[in-house]
């Protein structure tokens, strides 16, 4: 084999993979191209396979183009790695450019409800007094909803006229008072809780009365206490609620307290009734296996929806269900 000949294929060669490699447009074509000319049983591989049959004398010269030509394709191959990862990079960042000047997506700002507002705002009062928030079954028994609390077998509520009962003969809670029972029944004095939810009653509809409504209920049980720290409790309570206003307290009747009250706000001049209290009835206490002559208890109870509708100058009960986003927006 005459030397010029292996010297023709390498610049050859060379020439070939140069042009190749400035084509490849992607990294695995690149790979391709080094196994093609510099890999194991790639070209030049192939052309150096001739070296043996040259005279001895012409193959440190022939062998030294080899190398040229096999540094030169190489020193091609990784410029051209670094030109495509470089491009990668660039166009990487291109695509995760983000435009922070683009308008975002409009999602409408929601609210609270404002029945969840004033439960919100009561429970952090109460809250703030030490007491617990607890909550419970809105199906209830009727040992739970009227035989704990102290309503005798004949009690018109029982009726089936205001209270909706379930074929089971289970009922749908008409107060909350059930939950402190539930509670009582389950831990010792003293005892601070604070019980907000949905109640159910066989109401007819009109601008102050719904079937479904809520009531926010408060019991304190211990050692010693006195009606003077019922009266305080919820002269706190109102006055953050409402203000620095006048309450008083009349009094009334409970089957699950005694003595018992209504308890009055001055509110733009008017007396408004807005919540009832008294001291746990002893029967009540017995039920839940708490001794009345070491035991203690107030409760109170308020209906939410009527505390949210005068705060709120709200004239119909029926707009707190309506869904209605030009009344809600509203609070
Ligand atoms: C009202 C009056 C009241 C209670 C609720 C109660 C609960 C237990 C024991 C004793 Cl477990 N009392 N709750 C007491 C007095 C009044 O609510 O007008 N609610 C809307």
């Amino acid at each position: 084999m005459q030397p010029n000949d292996l010297e023709t294929q390498l610049t050859a060669l060379q020439a070939e993979a140069q042009a190749a490699i400035a084509q490849v447009t992607s990294l695995d074509e690149l790979e391709q191209l080094r196994l093609k000319y510099l890999g194991k049983k790639g070209s030049l591989s192939q052309v150096l396979g001739g070296m043996g049959r040259l005279d001895a004398s012409d193959r440190p010269r022939i062998g030294a183009i080899a190398n040229e030509v096999k540094e030169a394709v190489q020193a091609g191959l990784d410029q051209q790695r670094t030109a495509l990862q470089a491009a990668a990079i660039e166009a990487q960042l291109a695509a995760e450019t983000l435009d922070v000047t683009m308008p975002g997506v409009f999602r409408p700002q929601g609210r609270a409800h404002p029945i969840t507002s004033t439960i919100d705002q009561m429970v952090d009062i109460f809250v703030g007094l030490g007491y617990t928030v607890a909550t419970g079954p809105e199906m209830e028994t009727d040992y739970y909803n009227f035989g704990a609390l102290n309503f005798q077998p004949d009690h018109p509520a029982r009726d089936m006229q205001d209270t909706l009962f379930l074929p089971d003969g289970n009922l749908l809670r008409t107060h909350t008072s059930s939950v402190q029972i539930r509670y009582m029944e389950e831990n010792d004095p003293p005892i601070r809780i604070a019980i907000p939810g949905r109640c159910y009653r066989r109401d007819t509809v009109d601008a102050t009365h719904s079937a479904v409504f809520h009531q926010l209920e408060i019991l304190a049980v211990d050692e010693g206490l006195t009606f003077n720290d019922l009266r305080g409790t919820l002269k706190v309570f109102l006055e953050a609620m409402f203000g620095d206003i006048e309450i008083r307290f009349r009094p009334s009747y409970f089957p699950f307290t005694e003595p018992s009250a209504e308890v009055d706000v001055r509110w733009k001049g008017r007396w408004l009734e807005v919540m009832g209290c008294g001291m746990v009835d002893p029967n009540v206490l017995k039920a839940v296996g708490y001794d009345p002559e070491v035991y203690t208890g107030f409760a109170a109870g308020l209906g939410i929806e009527r505390i949210a509708m005068v705060m709120h100058q709200i004239d119909d009960i029926r707009r707190l269900y309506g869904s209605d986003l030009r009344f809600l927006n509203q609070f």
